[in-house]
């Protein structure tokens, strides 16, 4: 069983999340442990105090070492596992679907999220952490982040979907984005469902998807599409047909 730490101030956040559908249910059946602390309880003075003013000056607040680098210290402790440990930064790499697949193949991780202007670097160094970063935005805390990067491993965990659902099916399973679906009415408000889906072909059916796939892909995403390619190119470095 995989366990997945995480470490903040606002622990309450993930109240609602973590105890949903497959996240839930991967709990339940003993998938996966996870385990929250409140960094807040390592705080050694009256006030609790956990952050202070950057030094060399300018807006916002610090986390300081000794609170983060205590709580750490405890729940490793806790598990013989040492774990790899994650801060949540905008400065991090940039989580994607390998990370996830990576990530989901350890037995522990330690997701430490940080609610301020940032985490001293220190503690980076001292508890040996990697930074991930979920995307190119700024939030105001690390705790969506550390929950976008659970639902990401959990799904992938071996008996964590139902039957019917594979992770092998996914978006980026192959490089591309998903072909478009429909369901019933064969027409709706005079939009109609593309004839090849109702046909029985499959073969013609498979070859429409993979169609719509790169188109969808080329239009929303060409960065993935360059990469497609790349990865379609044949041992003799000629681009495979696309068909
Ligand atoms: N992908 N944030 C972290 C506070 C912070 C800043 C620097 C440590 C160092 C984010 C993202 C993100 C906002 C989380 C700032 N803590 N995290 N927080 N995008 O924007 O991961």
């Amino acid at each position: 069983m995989i366990r997945i730490d995480v470490l903040t101030l606002f622990g309450e956040m993930f109240d609602s999340p973590l105890n949903f559908s497959i996240i839930k249910r991967g709990r339940q059946s003993g998938l996966i442990d996870i385990v929250l602390s409140n960094i807040r309880d390592f705080a050694k003075d009256s006030y609790k105090k956990v952050d202070d003013k950057p030094y060399g000056g300018g807006a916002g607040m610090v986390l300081m070492c000794q609170p983060v680098l205590d709580c750490l210290e405890h729940v490793q402790k806790q598990d013989a596992r040492p774990g790899r440990v994650i801060l949540l930064t905008p400065q991090g790499k940039k989580f994607d679907q390998p990370t996830a697949k990576e990530l989901a193949a350890q037995q522990r991780i330690i997701l430490i999220a940080g609610h301020y202007e940032g985490f001293d670097e220190r503690i980076r160094i001292a508890a040996g952490a990697e930074e991930i970063s979920i995307g190119d935005y700024v939030l105001s805390g690390g705790e969506l982040p550390a929950m976008v990067i659970i639902d990401a491993i959990v799904r992938l965990l071996p008996g964590a979907l139902g039957d019917e659902d594979s992770a092998a099916n996914d978006s980026f399973s192959d490089g591309l984005l998903e072909y478009p679906q429909y369901t019933r009415p064969e027409e709706f408000k005079g939009l109609k469902v593309p004839d090849v889906l109702l046909s029985g072909n499959h073969k013609e059916i498979e070859k429409w998807r993979k169609r719509q796939a790169i188109e969808k892909t080329n239009e929303n995403r060409p960065d993935l599409l360059h990469k497609y390619k790349k990865q379609s190119r044949d041992s003799n470095g000629a681009v495979k047909k696309i068909q």
